[in-house]
């Protein structure tokens, strides 16, 4: 059966030019120079086994290969052994991933003929898995080479599959200086640039070690690219060196870092001339709002990252106090826990009873809060002590809680778990590709002037016309 073909995403393989520059010295330099730029592999352990796996991809990676840990979209080859290409094409619906036009699907055989050769030989009907038509193509240069296809990168986050495991921190890591500093200067366009790029960055399944792995890949303005292309040469960005050396940014830095503390205060304390959290606190002119008064209390305990057993422990504490209420609710952890982050700056939580009423879900959090406040005192009175810092037997966690209607919980759930470029980029994608309208309660389509209902996470995409994403996938 021929397949269908996009010739505008096809790319020919060949041997490359060597990569221009050597990198910079500080940065992480994989053991093997790349030379086949367009081809990007993943050898399947099914019926190979981890051993002869692992030999295969350090063999080919010596031998100038790219060959990837982790299956993602921007896999072009799969290599199996003893596999059929029906039982590849079962395993790989399995795993979530399309058997795109763009894939090839390739017995070792082929990996280890090209291994010998140097270089990719040509893949012929007895290496490939599944049988391509190309003949069948309008497009006179893919009746002559099997194409190597390189699947091109969604603008969206919500199209990409963005896990953890981020390769390119060096990049992401300076974009993210460069957009907080925008950000403290009020420049959303450049702030929203530099988010957008590390975005991207992290999806990626490889390290960007030269320009050329820059080429295709969306949301990487002039601007960026000159940041990649100073940190490919030097290891380093001049500019993000100057951010983090300036008076502006560590102040604004310092001062967001109090819990209540957000631009427009940072703003104020920096033109009165502040430049420390200590003259701050001591100024009897100041007026503090109650919650930046916690802030500096706890102040402490709040910088310091929450771990996920100490989420979970929160999680609990939660649970017990929502169940005193609602017996029948359901509590979800959110945020970034729920993406399969190790650390958080809080604990996010999603509350919904599918008995409630609009009375019962407004009072809910007033009579948590009331609970804890009561059990805190009790606590007091009976240890006979107020929460002095000596034989400190507890940290305060800030913690997020969202009660949502039963009806609405699969919109409050994709809503909360972020990550913000995500959900930045979801609605994004919502309005100007699908115009509709999406928020934590509800997602509108404009065309037929319908609220779309959604009892799950999946139904939302399923609306959305997208791929489903796993949480752990959207951390954009
Ligand atoms: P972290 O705490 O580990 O640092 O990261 P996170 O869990 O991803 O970030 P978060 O700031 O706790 O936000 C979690 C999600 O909540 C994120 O997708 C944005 C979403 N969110 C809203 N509305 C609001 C809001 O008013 N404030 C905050 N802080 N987050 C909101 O949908
Ligand atoms: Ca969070
Ligand atoms: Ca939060």
């Amino acid at each position: 059966m021929p397949l269908p073909m996009d010739p505008l995403q096809m790319v020919h393989s060949g041997p490359r030019k060597k990569r221009p520059r050597q990198m910079g010295t500080s940065m992480v330099s994989p053991p093997h120079d790349i030379k086949f730029q367009d081809l990007v592999l993943y050898i399947l352990e099914k019926k190979m086994g981890t051993t002869r796996r692992a030999f295969l991809m350090e063999l080919a990676r010596r031998k100038g290969f790219r060959v990837e840990n982790e299956l993602s979209d921007s896999i072009t080859h799969i290599v199996a052994e003893n596999n059929s290409g029906s039982e590849v094409l079962e395993w790989l619906q399995v795993q979530n991933i399309k058997a795109s036009s763009q894939l090839e699907l390739l017995d070792v055989s082929w990996l280890i003929e090209s291994m010998g050769a140097g270089k990719p030989v040509e893949m012929t009907g007895k290496h490939q898995l599944v049988r391509r038509d190309y003949s069948a193509s309008p497009n006179p240069e893919l009746q002559k080479t099997p194409p190597l296809a390189v699947k091109k990168i969604s603008q969206y986050a919500c199209q990409r599959r963005t896990t953890l495991n981020n390769c390119n921190h060096i990049f992401t890591d300076a974009f993210e200086v460069l957009a907080e500093n925008y950000e403290f200067r009020e420049n959303e366009v450049f702030c929203l640039a530099f988010m957008r790029a590390a975005s991207v960055l992290k999806s990626l399944p490889f390290t960007i070690i030269s320009m050329k792995d820059t080429e295709g890949i969306p949301c990487l303005g002039d601007k960026v690219k000159c940041v990649i292309e100073e940190i490919i040469e030097d290891g380093e960005s001049s500019e993000v060196k100057a951010v983090l050396n300036d008076e502006r940014y560590q102040s604004f830095k310092l001062f967001t870092s109090v819990f209540g503390v957000g631009l427009k205060t940072s703003e104020k304390w920096f033109r009165m001339g502040f430049r420390t959290l200590s003259k701050i606190k001591s100024d009897k002119t100041l007026k503090f709002t109650p919650m930046q008064k916690a802030g500096f209390l706890y102040y402490e305990d709040l910088v310091s990252c929450v771990t996920r057993a100490e989420a979970e422990a929160v999680g609990v504490l939660v649970k017990e106090a929502v169940w005193a209420f609602l017996p029948d609710a359901f509590v979800t952890m959110t945020g970034g826990f729920r993406r399969g982050k190790k650390i958080g700056h809080d604990v996010d939580f999603l509350i919904t009873s599918p008995g409630s009423t609009d009375e019962d879900e407004e009072q809910l959090l007033p009579k948590v809060i009331n609970l804890w406040e009561r059990k805190l005192h009790h606590q007091r009175v009976d240890s006979g002590k107020c929460s002095q810092q000596d034989g400190k037997t507890w940290k305060a966690i800030r913690v997020d809680l969202v009660m949502c209607p039963y009806e609405r919980r699969a919109f409050a759930l994709l809503g909360w778990t972020g990550s913000r470029q995500f959900e930045r980029d979801l609605r994004r994608y919502a309005t100007h590709e699908r115009k509709m309208m999406l928020d934590n309660h509800a997602l509108y389509d404009k065309t037929k002037k319908i609220f779309l209902k959604a009892e799950s996470e999946e139904e939302i995409f399923a609306h959305l016309g997208l791929d489903y994403l796993e949480p752990w996938e959207r951390n954009a």
